[in-house]
């Protein structure tokens, strides 16, 4: 049974290939909602819409868990998809994970920069403070920096001015961890550790969602055996240029693009 992945476009891709490279022997379903991109800027109706569209398209495929591999998602739709899926399978959201290590960490001033729609929630706030009432986080939204990256500008004067642009906010200023609250970020997460040296630590999202991830389907016994080949199977709403463009970069040459309108 493989494992389903769903994100508005690339940016799961930095989960997935986490996951791939922490188990092999998965085999994977991704699905990456290009039409509807960007979430970050839609309704949390919107957004609920698509991810129970994209839940129940996992699930018509034997999926054995399912991962939200988009923080705007996570932020808007995680109860819905959990209501949804009514226990059938595990559900794994890249926000909780993220919360629960940096919770118990030693530091006082947590940053996170992430969509309006993820900001707008709060959830890293709460949920980090649900843990660690000693924490202070400041959650800044940085709208510019999905385009930018969907646009393939990686490594880039264009990203490159929007990166500095917004770490210097008055809000982030003494910040001693940033999470990087999109999954579209770890993209660019060079030119942000760049930016501020060794003074600030930068949090690797994906591995720490990865390895929960592992974790879980490992207590539920839903690991494969160590002989299985793995495979991955990418579904879009739209195949874009870019999707293809990026997703090359991210898992060579060879893959398939298929197109699935919900
Ligand atoms: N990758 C999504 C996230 O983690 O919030 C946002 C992308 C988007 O659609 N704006």
């Amino acid at each position: 049974q493989p494992i389903g992945i769903f994100d508005s476009g690339v940016g799961g891709l930095t989960v997935a290939k986490e996951i791939k490279r922490l188990m092999p022997h998965e085999d994977f379903i991704y699905f990456g909602d290009t039409k509807n991109l960007p979430y970050g800027e839609k309704s949390r109706e919107a957004i609920i819409g698509y991810s129970q569209n994209i839940t129940n398209f996992l699930l018509e495929n034997n999926c054995k868990a399912v991962v939200i591999a988009c923080n705007s998602a996570t932020a808007n739709a995680l109860q819905e998809v959990k209501e949804l899926v009514a226990g059938r399978v595990p559900v794994i959201d890249v926000i909780n994970p993220v919360a629960e290590k940096v919770a118990f960490e030693i530091h006082q001033n947590v940053g996170v920069i992430a969509t309006k729609a993820t900001v707008n929630s709060g959830l890293y706030r709460k949920s980090i403070r649900k843990l660690n009432k000693f924490i202070n986080v400041s959650e800044l939204a940085t709208p510019l920096l999905v385009p930018a990256i969907e646009e393939g500008f990686i490594n880039h004067p264009i990203t490159h001015a929007i990166i500095y642009n917004y770490l210097s906010d008055r809000k982030l200023k003494d910040i001693e961890t940033l999470i990087l609250g999109c999954t579209h970020y770890p993209l660019v997460i060079d030119e942000i550790k760049k930016y501020y040296g060794s003074r600030v630590r930068v949090i690797d999202s994906p591995k720490i969602v990865a390895s929960y991830l592992r974790d879980i389907l490992s207590k539920n016994n839903l690991l494969n055996s160590q002989n299985s080949e793995g495979s991955t199977q990418f579904y879009l709403s739209d195949i874009t240029k870019n999707f293809e463009k990026i997703s090359k970069k991210f898992f060579g040459k060879t893959i398939s693009l298929e197109h699935k309108v919900l």
